[in-house]
């Protein structure tokens, strides 16, 4: 009955191929945005362009229920090592790096870390060049320049780099010009052009701290967007459920959810022009990103990679609703500015769920996730399968070739949570996950099947939890908690089974 039920969850429009079994292991790229909500890509219905994303999903599979885990850190260490983020203590797992490595990948990552113990370089990348943890001043994340501003900083905060090994605390670049976003890309460029003679396969892991807080970007890229949300966020949401609608990213028998309650009625807004700067220039961050991920995939054509080189790209939680305007007298887009969007363009940005980075509802923890890999995956193609982040490990094992392992430095290894992907590519089904779960700042999910547990609280208190059917209500707005008292209760037992088995104890 299960197996059955499960069934149900297979893709309705079919990703299907033919896996040739002899043929060159990939290359293998994954790209990560960092706190890019559901809805900001073009081929998922956003109005910023983003050209070259857009131009993964017309060359490949774009997921409509692809999870993570609601933050950076536990999405990173997740995705790293095949695990739920609670399972993750440096000892008993492994990353993907060290187990693609151990296969003969050579192993390549820029960017940001911020989710295992020690350096990238300790974790199995060969070379590594990023921030180590949080997002940082995207013009300067070390000390000031002569003749430039102090760079604002998160609560003062001076975040540590590494180049390889070695940890640089301030970093402070010496080019005038340096941008986080366009140095990360720089230096993947550079690695693929410094291997590309070797006669192995690479793994490259570019995750871009864009566009997570501070807004910061190009004056030509906020340029571009200036003005541009004038017609505010209620109109913007519109927008964007239509395009989703029309793009075939939202079913039919999806529904927009309603404002967020916090958000305010656009009509009712009076400093209109700054609130469309803050949109303008988060739009910039993701304009920016998406010409950088050109640059990479123009650089696969030109070294002639394109063709057996796997290409991800996904975001590590939806949209940000934080509120840290540690500059309130700066406005957004300079370096000496550090501020946030807020919770109203946040909902726009997570059109048509509910909630936000943080919370286990939806919006929270379903983002874009695209995978191109020519010949093999379909162009093109919508997959409605459920899927989540701490499934890549075990989907690029499989596609590397690699097992993995049962023990790692002589310790004996979690078992990975995640399950392939790899046969959604062979014949465009997989057997679902039976249960995913989530757990964040008390922010709490089940989901068995279409059913959807989610709240907060003392999970042992019913009345915490709301329930809802996904296939009927994707965005979650018809709780059925009341009506369905007794699967509440299986399912929220459920929930602390899992808490238990992964080392989280509950607050109860
Ligand atoms: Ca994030």
């Amino acid at each position: 009955m299960r197996i059955a039920l499960l069934c149900l969850f297979l893709p309705l429009a079919t990703p299907t191929i033919a896996f040739v079994a002899d043929a060159p292991r990939p290359n293998i790229v994954v790209i990560m945005a960092d706190d890019m909500g559901f809805s900001d890509a073009g081929c998922y219905g956003g109005e910023i362009a983003t050209p070259h994303i857009d131009s993964l999903a017309q060359e490949g599979i774009r997921f409509t229920q692809f999870y993570n885990c609601a933050r950076c850190v536990p999405t990173r260490a997740s995705l790293l090592t095949g695990l739920y983020p609670q399972q993750v203590d440096g000892t008993h797992s492994v990353t993907i790096a060290e187990v693609l490595r151990e296969a003969g990948y050579r192993t390549l990552m820029s960017g940001k870390w911020h989710g295992h113990p020690g350096l990238p370089t300790e974790n199995g990348f060969d070379r590594y060049y990023g921030v180590i943890s949080g997002s940082c001043n995207f013009f300067n994340p070390g000390n000031q320049r002569p003749g430039e501003p102090v760079p604002a900083k998160d609560y003062g905060q001076i975040r540590p780099f590494s180049i390889d090994g070695r940890v640089i605390k301030p970093y402070t670049p010496e080019d005038p010009n340096w941008y986080a976003t366009d140095a990360f890309t720089d230096y993947a460029l550079d690695y693929l052009d410094e291997y590309a003679k070797e006669d192995r396969p690479f793994f490259l892991y570019l995750a871009f701290t864009a566009p997570h807080h501070p807004l910061q970007a190009p004056q030509e890229e906020i340029d571009k967007y200036l003005g541009k949300y004038m017609t505010g966020w209620d109109v913007l949401r519109q927008q964007r459920w239509r395009r989703m609608q029309e793009l075939g990213i939202a079913a039919d028998n999806w529904r927009l959810s309603p404002r967020d309650p916090e958000a305010l009625a656009w009509e009712n807004i009076e400093d209109k022009e700054e609130w469309d700067l803050a949109m303008a220039v988060y739009a910039g961050m993701v304009d920016r990103m998406d010409q950088n991920i050109g640059r990479l995939l123009n650089k696969l054509r030109e070294l002639d990679n394109e063709k057996n080189t796997l290409v991800i790209f996904l975001s590590d939680n939806g949209a940000c609703a934080e509120i840290n305007n540690q500059t309130p007298e700066i406005p957004p887009g300079p370096m000496d500015s550090y501020r946030t969007y807020d919770v109203a363009w946040a909902n726009a940005g997570d059109t048509p769920f509910r909630k936000f980075k943080q919370w286990t509802h939806e919006g929270g923890i379903c983002t874009p996730y695209i995978l191109k890999w020519p010949g093999v995956a379909d162009a093109n193609t919508i997959c409605r399968a459920p899927a989540h982040v701490m499934d890549l490990m075990p989907t690029l094992c499989e596609l590397a070739g690699a097992d993995y392992p049962a023990k790692w430095s002589g310790e004996q290894i979690t078992p990975v949570e995640g399950r392939s992907m790899a046969t959604l590519f062979r014949n465009g089904t997989r057997e679902a996950h039976p249960e995913l779960c989530w757990e964040h700042v008390g922010h709490k999910a089940v989901r068995h099947g279409n059913w959807k547990l989610v709240g907060d609280g003392d999970p042992k208190d019913l009345g915490n939890w709301e329930l809802f059917d996904l296939e009927a209500d994707r965005t979650e707005v018809n709780d059925l908690a009341d009506r369905y008292p007794q699967r509440v209760q299986q399912m929220a037992d459920a929930w602390i089974r899992w808490a238990d088995r992964t080392g989280w104890e509950p607050r109860r």
